[in-house]
């Protein structure tokens, strides 16, 4: 898969090169490019926003920079690709996005700061590429960038052969073998730790016994955090 990153602030993408992300680039799987979109601004202050129409608070980021940039990195070919603008004006991004993502050729995240890119670009965008608009929850960020990572990192982990053991992407939160649960809770050495016992039923070595506590656990733990999940 190829990552493009079209941003003003380049240095956030640094650690793009630590953890799996890295290694997924050291072992060629991953191609990550970072793009500062003031490349594509020509006049002396390489300037990229301006007042809104309409008046209001804020700036808005011009369309001519982002137009020339998604020309450059959209090239015609027939593979599976997608513009992906965060916004917390977007849709909610999932996991059953981020299975979705895993399986593209190329994804280009516009990462918009002030109060957003001039909504020009992504309808044109929409005419030579697909163009998703997400969102990683009901608050505001500062700009794309931090939600960029967050996606890419619950898209990265999901491509094959990226994670070591595949199972452990089995039995986590929101995954379809959980039936979109969240994870029950888990326990490692020592079985006592400052006076309290790791559930019996772990140490049983019942497994039929093990999975039911596990998914009553799973159960009781989406009824009270995230009732909307069940
Ligand atoms: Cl994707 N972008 C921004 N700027 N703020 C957000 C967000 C995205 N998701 C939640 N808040």
């Amino acid at each position: 898969m190829r990552l493009d990153y079209v941003t003003i602030f380049p240095g956030y993408f640094g650690p793009l090169s630590l953890s799996l992300i890295g290694k997924a680039i050291e072992s060629g799987r991953l191609t990550v490019v970072v793009h500062d979109l003031r490349d594509w601004a020509h006049d002396v202050h390489r300037s990229v926003d301006d007042t809104p129409f309409g008046g209001g608070a804020g700036m808005v980021m011009k369309p001519e920079p982002w137009g020339e940039a998604l020309d450059a990195l959209i090239q015609p070919s027939p593979a599976r690709r997608a513009l992906i603008i965060p916004s917390p004006s977007g849709e909610v991004f999932s996991h059953r996005c981020a299975v979705e993502l895993a399986g593209y050729d190329q994804l280009i995240f516009a990462c918009g700061r002030y109060e957003g890119i001039d909504a020009r670009v992504a309808d044109y965008a929409s005419t030579i590429i697909e163009v998703r608009e997400l969102s990683l929850g009901d608050y505001v960020l500062n700009g794309g960038e931090v939600a960029a990572l967050a996606m890419t990192e619950a898209i990265v982990r999901l491509m094959p052969g990226i994670i070591g053991n595949p199972d452990s992407l089995a039995e986590e939160s929101h995954s379809a073998t959980l039936d979109n649960l969240l994870e029950y809770p888990v326990y490692t050495k020592p079985a006592a730790w400052r006076g309290r016992e790791v559930p019996e039923v772990l140490l049983s070595g019942h497994h039929a016994k093990i999975a039911a506590w596990r998914r009553d656990q799973a159960e009781a733990l989406t009824r009270a955090r995230r009732p909307d999940l069940l």
